[in-house]
């Protein structure tokens, strides 16, 4: 029996700066990320997002072409400065008309809009305040919340608010790992103090969304899905993953629960209390009840997940992946079975539907001399993964839906056009869009609601 129910949402994602273009047309602002992709030796190849896939011209092909996939909803992020070009204050009426006409094509086309309302390119007037370092962040994400739920909630229901607070602040604050805009190069205890206002920031803007939406909102947030599998199915194994998963390492930020707990509970987590116990910052209490706003889904971006089995001392001790483990162009471990167990210890944990809003693979795809794209490998990573969360979803775990990253090839951040992660390959030269094999794959698995997972037969 097909355990996807027929209201399972199956999409794919993108996000504005990395593919929009169209960087400084019809009043838009400057980005942290315009400023940084221009700053000479950030970038892979010097690249930016200046045309990036240029959608912002061409969104009437792509959504054409997202409808040839059969896509049934569309994950986009909106660009901050394009609507408020400086951050705050007037609302720049041409940037937000883009995102009207391109969620009336998407609707007219029957492709559900699910928009993200911040995923990183944050205007850089907010950077010369000092960004997510400052106490006021959280009130000019209200505003600007207020502004795009203002003009689109007649149309749009699904918001997510952030996506990856973790890499946020963890790529573009905290000094260890910085590699992403702002490139703040702080310490952990500022990392934290930023941390801190993006989760009020959340909070103000679930809040911005109920109180400003003309159709009942569908409202979650997207976290890096941080999570490990057990080696075995054994207890022990098990309750060793489900351990890892949720633990906090005092020296970066790649964890679920700081993020998410704080959210869904109100307060921070007893492991990460104790492993940022030397960086702690001082926070208001108050604080904890504006970051706790009723939400409707969790949304996760989960890509991959190391192994974990039970210690000698009852504690949990990472597995490492056996020599040749197969890896994503990323060199991410290729690792299916954690698009079981991620779901399940959160759907556990949280008690909240899960969203699957990014998974996928890089790939260094091209067009063959036939004149298609063969990427074979993307349809067995998407077979395999997507086999786990049927499992996931017949075990009873309350997933809703599932957003492939990414609908089409785009800006990969520091590492510019060097990752191929689209259903759709783009000839950044020509602009020219060409639906991958495993588009086709993934429009008959949509077709058939999943069903068609099948284990293929072995030679
Ligand atoms: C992220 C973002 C996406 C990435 C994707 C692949 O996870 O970094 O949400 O913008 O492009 O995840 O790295």
């Amino acid at each position: 029996m097909n355990p996807f129910k027929d209201n399972f949402t199956w999409g794919a994602a993108a996000s504005s700066y990395q593919i929009e273009g169209a960087w400084r047309e019809d009043g838009k602002g400057p980005s942290i990320w315009d400023m940084i992709a221009h700053q000479p030796g950030r970038i892979y190849e010097n690249s930016n997002g200046d045309v990036a896939c240029d959608h912002y011209h061409r969104y009437r092909e792509d959504v054409a072409l997202m409808k040839e996939i059969g896509l049934q909803a569309y994950r986009l992020s909106v660009s901050w400065p394009r609507v408020i070009p400086t951050g705050r204050g007037p609302v720049n009426e041409a940037g937000l008309a883009f995102y009207d006409r391109l969620v009336d094509e998407l609707l007219s086309h029957g492709i559900e809009p699910w928009v993200t309302l911040y995923h990183w390119d944050l205007p850089y007037d907010l950077f010369l305040r000092g960004g997510w370092l400052n106490p006021d962040s959280s009130e000019w994400m209200a505003e600007y919340t207020a502004a795009v739920v203002e003009r689109l909630s007649d149309r749009v229901t699904r918001w997510i608010t952030i996506n990856e607070p973790q890499c946020m602040i963890g790529l573009g604050y905290l000094k260890a790992n910085c590699t992403h805009a702002p490139n703040m190069e702080v310490g952990m205890r500022e990392a934290l103090l930023a941390a801190h206002h993006v989760l009020m920031a959340h909070g103000r803007s679930v809040q911005a969304i109920r109180a400003h939406a003309k159709k009942p909102p569908v409202v979650g947030l997207s976290l890096v899905g941080c999570a490990s599998s057990p080696l075995t199915e054994s207890p022990e194994d098990i309750e060793a993953a489900r351990n890892a998963t949720h633990y906090v390492d005092g020296t970066q930020l790649w964890n679920h629960t700081w993020w998410g707990d704080p959210v869904v509970f109100g307060h921070y987590p007893e492991v990460g209390l104790k492993s940022y116990a030397k960086d702690l910052p001082e926070f208001k209490s108050s604080d904890f009840d504006t970051i706790r706003q009723p939400i409707d889904f969790m949304g996760m971006n989960v890509y991959w997940g190391g192994n974990t089995k039970a210690g000698v001392d009852g504690g949990s001790e990472w597995v490492p992946f056996p020599k040749g483990q197969p890896h994503t162009h990323f060199n991410w471990p290729i690792s299916p079975e954690i698009l079981y167990w991620a779901p399940k210890f959160y759907a556990e944990h949280y008690k909240l539907p899960i969203v699957i809003t990014e998974n996928g693979l890089s790939s260094c795809d091209s067009v063959a001399l036939d004149g298609r794209v063969h990427d074979a490998g993307r349809i067995d990573f998407l077979h395999r993964y997507l086999l786990a969360l049927r499992r996931a979803v017949a075990d009873g775990v309350d997933v809703r839906g599932y957003f492939h990253w990414s609908v089409m090839d785009n800006f990969e951040w520091a590492e510019g056009y060097k990752h191929r992660f689209g259903l759709i390959h783009v000839d950044y030269e020509t602009q020219q869009r060409t639906l991958k094999d495993s588009a086709y794959w993934y429009r008959d698995l949509i077709r058939s609601n999943g069903a068609c997972l099948a284990l293929p037969q072995q030679p």
